[in-house]
């Protein structure tokens, strides 16, 4: 039961409203992801036995320090040649797993919430960050349609996320990601830098003392 009208009720957690706009073309479905996570966590054990997670080598020979695997017709991949998007597996010389139909209407329901209905993913890249892991500024533009937006799942730890501008000096803002919280990004933003500031430790029970996004494409 809520408090009356003008009674602060100490007890309620912050409030967090359902759709935040984040930037032009860009909004957060807070805990959009709750219902779905169980069968998430199901299916997410399923897909990481096919194709397990790695640290890959970056275009300058270091490796990154979030693990990736993907699922999907594509996968995203870097090596010493360079970024790209492949149909195999570079670890098992196979196709990625399929996306499971459940992560599939996930990410075309929060699109069309959005504003993008007729979104069609067609790779899911799936990032884990053990506590001390980051990822530095950067951009999205390996995708050949930039105007399909990307839909990102956050699971697990908490995270910031780091919001900067269409330049690299651009100063970023920090948004918190939770467990369940759902982003979508299109429009202007879509090409904008952006980077997750050191995971810190802590629990949950998702996936361990981690955390796991699921970003959702559309390679070409
Ligand atoms: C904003 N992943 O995989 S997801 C990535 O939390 C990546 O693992 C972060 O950045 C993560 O490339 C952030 C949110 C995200 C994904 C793509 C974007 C934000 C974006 C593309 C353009 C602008
Ligand atoms: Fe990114």
């Amino acid at each position: 039961m809520r408090a009356h009208i003008g009674t602060p009720d100490l007890f309620d957690t912050a409030p967090r409203p359902a759709v935040e706009s984040l930037g032009p073309g860009a909004v957060i479905l807070r805990g959009f992801a709750l219902d779905a996570a169980p069968v998430l966590q199901r299916t997410l054990a399923e897909v990481l036995r096919a194709a397990p997670l790695r640290r890959l080598l970056t275009p300058g020979g270091r490796r990154f320090s979030v693990e990736m695997t993907n699922c999907g017709p594509y996968g995203w991949i870097s090596d010493r040649a360079g970024y790209r998007y492949s149909a195999v597996d570079p670890a098992s010389g196979q196709p990625w797993p399929p996306m499971p139909p459940d992560w599939l209407a996930l990410a075309q329901r929060a699109a069309a919430t959005a504003g993008y209905a007729g979104f069609v993913p067609d790779a899911c890249l799936i990032n884990r960050y053990v506590p001390g892991a980051s990822m530095g500024l950067h951009q999205d533009r390996d995708e050949r349609n930039v105007a399909a937006p990307i839909v990102s799942v956050s699971l697990g730890l908490p995270a910031t996320f780091l919001f900067g501008g269409p330049l690299r000096s651009d100063r970023a803002t920090r948004v918190p990601l939770e467990h369940g919280d759902v982003v979508v990004w299109g429009g202007t933003s879509r090409l904008w830098f952006h980077g997750v500031a050191r995971v810190t430790d802590g629990s949950h029970d998702f996936a361990g003392a981690c955390r796991i996004n699921l970003t959702f494409r559309r390679s070409g």
